[in-house]
């Protein structure tokens, strides 16, 4: 998997919402807030399913309703396609 640069880069970006890129480091995160910590682990939940079959695993600290994310491909040393694609299931599944 190749990291992302130019164009292709900024049109995955531009597809996603609410995400940023990480300072000093190549990554995007989102902080996702929920009504209580059920809605949060619920969809830490759904998404750890579907990370564990992409072999493709999020950085994340949960407090009660609140989820801060950080995606980057350890492999690759950056972000990936992986990344873009586990982000727009992330906000999915954020509802
Ligand atoms: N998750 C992320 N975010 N990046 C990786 O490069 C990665 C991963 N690699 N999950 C996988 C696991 C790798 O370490 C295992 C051995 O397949």
């Amino acid at each position: 998997m190749e990291k992302l640069t130019g164009d292709a880069r900024q049109q995955a970006l531009g597809g996603l919402k609410g995400w940023a890129e990480v300072d000093g480091r190549d990554a995007i995160s989102k902080t996702f807030q929920f009504a209580d910590f059920n809605e949060a682990f619920g969809f830490m939940s759904r998404v750890a399913l579907v990370a564990e079959k992409a072999d493709h695993h999020p950085e994340w600290f949960n407090v009660y309703n609140r989820v801060e994310v950080t995606l980057s491909t350890h492999d690759a040393g950056g972000l990936t396609q992986k990344d873009i694609d586990l982000a727009s299931f992330m906000d999915a599944a954020a509802g």
